[in-house]
């Protein structure tokens, strides 16, 4: 495929993707870092290959689940990134192009987040009634399937199941509750024997050839909330086994956690790269820097700039 560019389809906070085919997309997951919504200036070298790594991991534990769209992490041949020295290598996925749900699959297996605000307004989670007297980051007493909408800008809507239903059909909406609880319950046990709470995750679910497959990034730091199993107290809110050394330092210095978002000192910078490393190698076992393009010359150059052939 020399010669052709490929035209750009999206773009969120970290990833972008790019159109190869009538049938297949490019994924580029870049090292891009955001904090409270807010995109740093810095990027955090390699962890678009970390999220690239984890997802490929978790994407082989879960066939038995459902089929997903990953095809390759091969860089198809003559596709080279511009903008900069960024290698593609280890970063990309080729994936099946697929009819996207309207809806997040989120599970929630803890009470965190919008869901903690939601129960303390009105004691309920996804406009589900919970039991009183629950406590902030509390174990609920099994996962529960709490879907949102997909707000194009500003927050997504959590929404009950039934609104669910409305927008994608029962039989749709009854397979993404079955696939993602299944998948998040084969991921929290085996992050748990890991030492690694998954407190919440969001799926994105789309159909390829008439199945539910399981499609974008699966069970990473930035589509999960991950707790070290010994920091978590029910009534506290457990620090991010990622996050946490970048959020605690914006929060030390009193940045107002709107853009412009302050420059980043490289011990932060290399902190949270470590994070996400040990998040990798904690999670499966392996030395992340057997993953393709770890080292090579442009690793670590930051995000992936745009991408031509
Ligand atoms: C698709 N997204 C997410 C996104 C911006 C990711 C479209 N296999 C697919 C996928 C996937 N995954 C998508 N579309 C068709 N087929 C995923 C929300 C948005 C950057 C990265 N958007």
């Amino acid at each position: 495929m020399s010669g052709l560019s490929i035209p750009h389809v999206a773009s969120g906070k970290v990833r972008d993707i790019y159109e190869l085919d009538d049938k297949h997309l490019l994924f580029v997951t870049s090292d891009r870092m955001s904090a409270f919504d807010v995109v740093m200036d810095e990027p955090i070298p390699d962890k678009g290959r970390v999220l690239t790594a984890i997802t490929s991991f978790w994407v082989e534990r879960l066939t038995g689940v459902a089929p997903n769209h990953l095809v390759s992490l091969d860089v198809p041949a003559g596709v080279t990134a511009s903008g900069g020295d960024a290698d593609l290598e280890g970063r990309v996925m080729v994936v099946r192009r697929a009819e996207m749900l309207p809806i997040e699959c989120i599970v929630r297996g803890y009470l965190s987040g919008s869901a903690w605000a939601e129960y303390q307004r009105t004691q309920t989670m996804h406009g589900a009634p919970l039991p009183a007297g629950l406590r902030q980051s509390e174990r609920l007493r099994e996962p529960v399937f709490t879907p949102s909408t997909k707000a194009d800008s500003g927050h997504d809507e959590n929404i009950t199941f039934d609104a669910a239903v409305a927008l994608v059909g029962a039989g749709l909406a009854n397979e993404a509750r079955r696939i993602s609880l299944a998948a998040y319950q084969l991921g929290a046990e085996l992050a748990a024997q890991r030492g690694i709470i998954v407190a919440d995750t969001k799926f994105e679910l789309g159909v390829i050839d008439g199945e539910l497959s399981i499609c974008d990034e699966v069970l990473t730091p930035d589509s999960s909330r991950f707790w070290p199993v010994d920091s978590w107290e029910p009534g506290t809110v457990p620090p991010s086994f990622d996050k946490q050394p970048l959020r605690d330092w914006l929060e030390d210095i009193g940045w107002g956690k709107t853009p412009p978002p302050p420059a980043l000192p490289p011990e932060v910078v290399e902190a949270t790269r470590s994070r996400y490393v040990d998040a990798y190698e904690s999670l499966t076992g392996l030395r992340f820097a057997d993953w393709p393009g770890v080292g090579s010359a442009s690793s670590g150059s930051g995000s992936a700039g745009t991408v031509d052939q």
